[in-house]
């Protein structure tokens, strides 16, 4: 068995579901990511510009890196709704994926080290200077396709990229690539709440829910926080409605649902612990922590806006008259007026909230509801 079928199949012993080798180079699709950017489709997430260098040279990452061993993992599992409803990305149903590919690619190093395979790797996920759907795509883990997701016959659109940087030359993986392909299927761009897949394989990340409701830290837009609907934290639609994802099996024991996810509620999360370090402890070890507590009770309150209810309209009062978040204050507004504006006293509530309100950018988004949601 040659060294890179040895890896290859070590890599799968350990867990993964997909592994394959590219060259340690620039990607190919490099020159997109950089008409991406100079089209500003990265919103807010201005470290992706600084990246630009590093895309183009990824030895300026691991200088000693010469074969990428990438690795697939699939996290299939049914929709994830919240008791009382509210919809969270399948993604973040369990421990937070970045510890457990991560935990394995360094086990899986240190045995390749022993092996004597190896002298040495970098385990890298998702939060690095790489365009891992790219190199994975060279890698044969899977094909490009209109939803910018990259798809694998196999697993759909349902699985996680991670990567091991080696300090040795291999040959990029063999012969049986995966094929595939969307053909003539549009049914990502259709469903697309937002109209964020401006083009085939072209996503405007300003307008993608993901971004919205994990990595943006102003607050919501106003033109997108009707067309949250359930979702709190990320976005499935995309991927839900591609048939290259029916039948994938699920994956619940292998990130089982935890447990303020599955005893979650919107009015809880809504209501949560101001302090960070408690919010901190609360989401340990879960995908949901990289909104923050703000974010998240943000979040909330404006699905609490889209599927009004009592109990929800009395935690969204007492939010906005005293949560210590500006953005929670306005979010919980706009889901007031949008969810129960015609109910007797919510205007003269919210426009009560602005009079008293001493934040210039909460200020700014109360004036905007209460003129939208007229
Ligand atoms: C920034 C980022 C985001 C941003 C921007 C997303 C984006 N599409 O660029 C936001 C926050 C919106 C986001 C959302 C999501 N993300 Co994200 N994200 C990233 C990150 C960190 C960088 C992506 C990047 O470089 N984008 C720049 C663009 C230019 O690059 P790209 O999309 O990878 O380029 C591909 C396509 O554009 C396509 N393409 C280019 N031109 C054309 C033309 C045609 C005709 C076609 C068909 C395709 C095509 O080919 C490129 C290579 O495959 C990666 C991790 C990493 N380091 O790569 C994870 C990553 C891409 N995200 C991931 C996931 C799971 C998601 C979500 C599904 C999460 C969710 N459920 O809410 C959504 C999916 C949204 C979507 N439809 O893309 C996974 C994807 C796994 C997979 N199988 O593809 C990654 C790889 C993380 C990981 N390690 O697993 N994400
Ligand atoms: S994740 Fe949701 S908002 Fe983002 S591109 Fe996909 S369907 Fe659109
Ligand atoms: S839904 Fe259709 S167009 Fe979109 S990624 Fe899947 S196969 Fe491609």
């Amino acid at each position: 068995m040659s060294q890179a079928d040895k890896i290859l199949e070590m890599a799968l012993e350990i867990g993964f579901d997909l592994a394959g080798l590219a060259p340690f180079r620039a990607p190919r699709e490099a020159e997109h990511y950089r008409s991406w950017i100079a089209q500003d489709r990265h919103a807010s997430m201005g470290w992706m510009k600084t990246n630009l260098a590093v895309i183009d040279d990824p030895k300026l990452f691991v200088p000693k890196g010469r074969t990428l061993l990438m690795v697939g993992l699939s996290h299939a599992r049914p929709p994830l709704e919240l008791p009382g409803g509210g919809r969270v990305a399948r993604y973040a149903a369990g421990r937070d994926y970045h510890n457990w590919i991560d935990k394995r690619l360094k086990r899986l190093a240190r045995q390749m080290v022993a092996a004597g395979l190896i002298d040495g790797a970098r385990s890298a996920v998702d939060a690095v200077p790489l365009m891992e759907r790219s190199h994975a795509q060279e890698a044969g883990l899977g094909f490009a396709s209109k939803a910018a997701n990259l798809l694998h016959p196999r697993l759909g659109p349902w699985y996680f990229l991670g990567e091991l940087v080696l300090d040795i030359e291999l040959d990029p993986t063999p012969a049986d690539l995966p094929t595939g392909s969307c053909g003539t299927c549009t049914a990502c761009l259709d469903a697309c709440p937002t109209g964020a897949l401006v083009a085939p394989g072209e996503l405007d990340a300003g307008r993608c829910l993901s971004w919205a409701t994990i990595e943006q830290r102003g607050s919501v837009p106003h033109d997108l926080r009707a067309k949250l609907g359930d979702w709190v934290f990320g976005c499935d639609i995309c991927s839900e409605v591609c048939p290259w994802g029916e039948g994938v099996p699920s994956q619940e024991e292998r990130f089982p649902v935890h447990p303020e996810i599955s005893a979650g509620s919107l009015v809880d999360w809504l209501a949560l612990d101001p302090d960070p370090e408690a919010f901190k402890q609360k989401f340990q070890g879960t995908a949901i922590r990289r909104a923050g507590r703000e974010g998240l009770s943000a979040n909330a309150a404006l699905v609490l806006g889209n599927r009004p209810s009592e109990s929800g309209r009395i935690a969204l009062q007492s939010a906005l008259e005293t949560d210590p978040s500006p953005k929670v204050r306005e979010s919980a507004a706009w889901g007031l007026l949008h969810g129960h504006g015609q109910d007797k006293g919510v205007r003269d509530q919210v426009a009560g909230a602005l009079q008293q309100e001493q934040d210039p950018d909460a200020r700014a988004a109360l004036r905007t509801s209460l003129e939208l949601e007229d």
